[in-house]
């Protein structure tokens, strides 16, 4: 279902109860025009033409012009970087480089991983935790509790699209009930939540998923 792009153009397929939402809220803090396509669970995601873009059937994708980026923290990274007037990357080559790297992929590697397999019941075979490489469910909880706790944000007193990407995590766990309510995640939950963009994009999310819900 690959719709015609333009050179230029921003498309987001997405489905407003997925971490679609992640990405549309990137879109928000870029405050750049884009088109969104919301995509059906089921046959949508799997047929052919969407499957050209992203063969796992899912969403989100974003297509800018002939570049395809599947992935939410790819997604994010490569938003920050293609439109640096918002100010959501470190400038490439500077030592920030490094806390924004390592907590984007902590986010997408450790968290993404933990979070599922503890909301799964999926438990790492005693004895294996060093070898599985976010060791447990409790170490990758007091490590992300430590780096949200000093500063305002993830890399001091910016934000980042570290921040709403590790945010997202948080966000979403603290609503579902996937990660433990700790004072200090509700605190940066909620620094974040408040941000205009955030909000803007939750409520087109929103809006998304009451018309569904009409329609049904
Ligand atoms: N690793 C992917 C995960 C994407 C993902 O799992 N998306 C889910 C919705 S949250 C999906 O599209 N599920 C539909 C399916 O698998 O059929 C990312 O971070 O973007």
């Amino acid at each position: 279902m690959a719709s015609e792009t333009g050179p230029d153009e921003l498309v987001l397929y997405t489905n407003p109860m997925s971490r679609g939402r992640i990405a549309r809220w990137m879109l928000e803090e870029i405050g750049q025009p884009y088109r969104a396509e919301v995509m059906g669970f089921g046959e949508p995601m799997k047929s052919a033409g969407y499957k050209a873009l992203n063969p796992m059937g899912k969403v989100p994708t974003l297509v800018h012009g002939e570049t395809i980026v599947t992935e939410c923290a790819a997604i994010c990274a490569y938003l920050a970087d293609a439109f640096p007037q918002a100010g959501l990357a470190p400038e490439p080559g500077s030592r920030l480089r490094g806390p924004y790297y390592r907590w984007l992929f902590f986010g997408a590697g450790p968290i993404e991983a933990a979070v599922s397999n503890n909301a799964f019941g999926l438990e790492v075979p005693p004895g294996r935790e060093r070898s599985i490489g976010y060791g447990s469910f409790a170490d990758v909880m007091d490590t992300l509790e430590q780096a949200v706790s000093g500063d305002e944000y993830l890399l001091g007193d910016r934000f980042s699209a570290a921040d709403l990407y590790v945010g997202s995590h948080i966000l979403w766990g603290l609503q579902f009930g996937t990660i433990e309510k700790r004072p200090a995640f509700e605190a940066y939950g909620a620094r974040l939540g408040a941000r205009p963009a955030a909000q803007r994009a939750d409520a087109i999310d929103n809006a998304l998923i009451a018309e569904m819900q009409k329609a049904n």
